[in-house]
């Protein structure tokens, strides 16, 4: 594999979401029902009517007051954060997932990149250039405000990943001997520390689902890249890939069951897929061209792709055993990027189809194609609020 084949990316899976039970109150009052002619059970019946309001009542003053103060991504639909250089240059806009509201949340000189949703949808980390000439990472509530910029480092930190809990965020510093590493911070900026070390790149974190591990990929010298995992302390450190040819894109699935990987030790660019600790490995894919940046659905059953298999690039969806894939896209322009929503019912993706970058959606069997951007600038990197308040 060419040295570059296999590359880094800014690839990122769906992340678990959180659910949000409304209980009510009552559920005792089937039994004092029962003799409607007591005085005592009409009167339990009562308290336990206004203990039911109640509680109705405050959740909803708490969602209400929630949605007001924009605290949650979604007004109504699923929000979508993007980049645009619509107004000059690039920033991070929300929309909803219809493509109303279309709403920057940055306004530097210097460019935005990389947004992504924290597991709960409350805070944005994002990189930007607006303090000096390299990126650094910031993080913003989903309003947008007030803006907080989490690494100082002066150098190149880029690719932050908020793990499932959002207690931590893991990111890549490229050193002064101009080395990429992987570091770990906490979510406010606190306690940086590095956790991979030597003469050798190490990039693309990505959290397990259960926060116990990071995945990445390491680029020893003289040897392609190999898909690793490691504790979040940057211990027990383990290759699970030895593809001559090189892997990576390695994504989790959300239930932790699978690592899908890309890989070129069959000759050309596939998906494989192998169990945490590196065993079963298996190619998915097989195909002439590349297959590439799988994304997992929310519930694990499919992965969506990349693939050049049709002379450009399409976005492709398969079952988790590499069955069933179809072409979702069908256009002779370049489409890519696709994310899935939360209950993995759309998937939003980008296309060129008329001549600039737009952000689209589709359901999540190509059908139903949504077009939500419309200018001559280019849109990019669309991802779901994984945060689905409503049922
Ligand atoms: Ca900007
Ligand atoms: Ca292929
Ligand atoms: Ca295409
Ligand atoms: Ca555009």
């Amino acid at each position: 594999m060419r040295g570059g084949a296999i590359d880094t990316m800014d690839a990122g899976g769906p992340l678990p979401r959180p659910t949000v039970t409304i209980q009510f109150a009552g559920s005792k009052s089937k039994a004092s029902s029962r003799n409607p002619q007591s005085r005592e059970a009409r009167e339990t019946m009562h308290r336990q009517s206004k203990t039911t309001w109640c509680v109705l009542h405050s959740t909803l003053a708490v969602l209400f007051t929630l949605l007001c103060t924009g605290a949650v991504c979604r007004p109504t639909g699923f929000d979508i954060t993007f980049l645009s250089n619509r107004d000059g240059n690039f920033e991070v806009y929300r929309m909803q997932q219809n493509g109303a509201q279309q709403t920057r949340l940055t306004q530097t000189d210097g460019e935005e990149s990389g947004p992504r949703w924290s597991p709960t949808g409350a805070d944005i980390l994002f990189t930007s250039r607006r303090d000096g000439t390299e990126p650094e990472v910031y993080r913003m509530p989903a309003s947008g405000d007030p803006q907080s910029r989490l690494t100082t480092y002066g150098g190149f930190d880029d690719a932050p990943r908020w793990s499932p809990d959002e207690t931590m965020i893991a990111f890549v510093r490229t050193d002064e001997a101009k080395h990429r590493h992987i570091w770990v911070m906490e979510a406010d900026g606190a306690n940086p520390r590095q956790i991979t070390s030597g003469e050798h790149n190490n990039t693309a974190p990505e959290w397990a689902p259960g926060g116990d591990w990071i995945l990445f990929q390491r680029f020893l010298a003289g040897a392609a890249p190999q898909v690793w995992k490691m504790r979040p302390d940057g211990q027990q450190a383990t290759q699970l890939t030895r593809d001559e040819k090189g892997a990576g894109d390695a994504q989790w699935s959300p239930d932790g069951s699978w690592i899908a990987y890309a890989s070129a030790q069959s000759g050309d660019l596939e998906l494989w897929r192998m169990k945490p600790d590196g065993s079963e490995q298996a190619q998915l894919t097989k195909s002439p061209g590349e297959d590439r940046r799988p994304v997992w659905s929310p519930d694990s059953s499919r992965i969506a792709f990349t693939s050049r298999r049709d002379g450009n690039m399409e976005i492709y969806s398969m079952a988790a055993d590499g069955t069933d894939a179809q072409n979702l896209t069908r256009s002779e322009k370049s489409d890519s990027w696709p994310r899935w929503s939360p209950a993995g019912h759309l998937i939003v993706f980008t296309s060129d189809r008329d001549g600039d970058f737009e952000i689209y959606t589709m359901a999540q069997d190509g059908s139903h194609v949504q077009q939500l951007t419309s200018n001559d600038a280019m849109d990019l990197t669309p991802m779901f609020c994984p945060f689905e308040p409503w049922p």
